[in-house]
């Protein structure tokens, strides 16, 4: 399991609210929840009441035998129907708001897939494991994952959107707070099973845990004119936090265990056996290929399953896995 992430309460239950369309959803929720504690001691006050009032009181006592009455009947339907035609207006118009983005909102293509997320800018900048927005510009994210549906969840910015396969969902928001957030996978669904030995490897929707870190609209330029690089940490080691947000090692061990794929232990330098009985040292170029290209030589004994990584990973990126890939000695 990760680490469950904190989440900053500040009113009675609900999460810190920081986006512009939070006030709404809250307000809509507050009307429900306090129309229905109305309602519900309107209900049970009187039958708590009736109970002790009117229960038999000596053995054979018949009670008196009302069959019915127009005048109840018109109000207890009347009343009810009034009020949920009410609630369902006051539910519509934050649902409308939230479903309907702003012209020229920041248009981000969302991908889920087992177990994790990854973000596509426009300008073909991919972040896995992190969103990056703006404060203060309404951010429209489309929806889709590869697999089986995921559910992409923001409790303080109160959105929350099924990522379904085969078609494309989509919500905004507008983030009001400089900050990092948590987003939260919550399909209803148990674990997957067997799950990798390492607890560290998200296993389960419930594992499925990305930030979103709003940042102030310069730095967001900035950090992607950079392709979200930080080129000041070491190759090898953006190679390692790649290689966890990226899912490589939901199918790659470290350890010399076998999974899906084949164990990235004592990789760099080996001969492989491939599928059609040729062996090949692994060198760079064929760990690039392997990434890149993953049909293109298959492993003996392991199923062609890899996604490709062509044009999600930015050139760096492969270099920096391929750093850390060579360190596992
Ligand atoms: C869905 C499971 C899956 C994911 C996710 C995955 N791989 Fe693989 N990978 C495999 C399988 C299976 C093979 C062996 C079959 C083949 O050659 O395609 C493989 C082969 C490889 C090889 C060649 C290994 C060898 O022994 O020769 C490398 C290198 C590699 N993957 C790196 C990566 C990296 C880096 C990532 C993440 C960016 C990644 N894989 C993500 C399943 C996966
Ligand atoms: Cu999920």
């Amino acid at each position: 399991m990760m680490t469950a992430p904190k989440i900053d309460i500040d009113s009675f239950w609900l999460p810190k609210a920081t986006s512009t369309l939070a006030g709404q959803v809250d307000s809509a929720w507050n009307i429900v929840l306090y129309t229905c504690i109305v309602f519900f001691l309107l209900l049970m006050v009187p039958t708590g009441y009736f109970l002790m009032k009117y229960r038999r009181k000596k053995e054979g006592e018949v009670t008196s035998a009302i069959d019915h009455s127009t005048t109840i009947e018109v109000v207890w339907t009347t009343i009810p129907l009034g009020v949920l035609v009410v609630l369902f207006f006051v539910g519509l118009t934050p649902w409308v708001s939230a479903k309907v983005a702003p012209a020229g909102a920041l248009e981000i293509n969302v991908t889920a897939k087992k177990w994790n997320w990854s973000f596509q800018y426009p300008d073909g900048t991919v972040s896995a494991g992190k969103l990056i927005v703006p404060k203060g510009k309404p951010v429209k994210l489309t929806l889709s994952s590869v697999d089986v549906i995921h559910s992409f969840y923001v409790p303080e910015f109160r959105i929350k959107q099924d990522a379904v396969p085969g078609l494309y969902t989509s919500l905004w928001f507008e983030a009001t707070e400089i900050k990092d957030l948590t987003v939260l996978c919550t399909e209803y669904c148990g674990n997957a099973d067997p799950c990798p030995k390492d607890e560290s490897i998200p296993c389960g929707h419930s594992d499925m845990l990305a930030t979103v870190s709003v940042l102030d609209e310069t730095k967001f330029k900035e950090w992607l004119e950079t392709g979200g690089e930080d080129k000041s940490t070491p190759p090898a080691e953006r190679g390692k936090a790649l290689f966890a947000s990226w899912g490589c090692a939901t199918c790659h061990s470290l350890d010399g265990s076998k999974a899906t794929g084949p164990t990235m232990k004592g990789l760099f330098g080996r001969k492989e056996e491939l599928a059609d009985g040729s062996t090949v040292s692994v060198d760079e170029n064929y760990l690039r290929e392997s990434i890149l290209v993953p049909t293109a030589k298959q492993v003996k004994g392991f199923p062609l399953v890899m996604p490709t990584f062509q044009g999600q990973l930015k050139p760096s990126q492969v270099d920096a896995l391929i750093a850390f890939l060579k360190e596992q000695k």
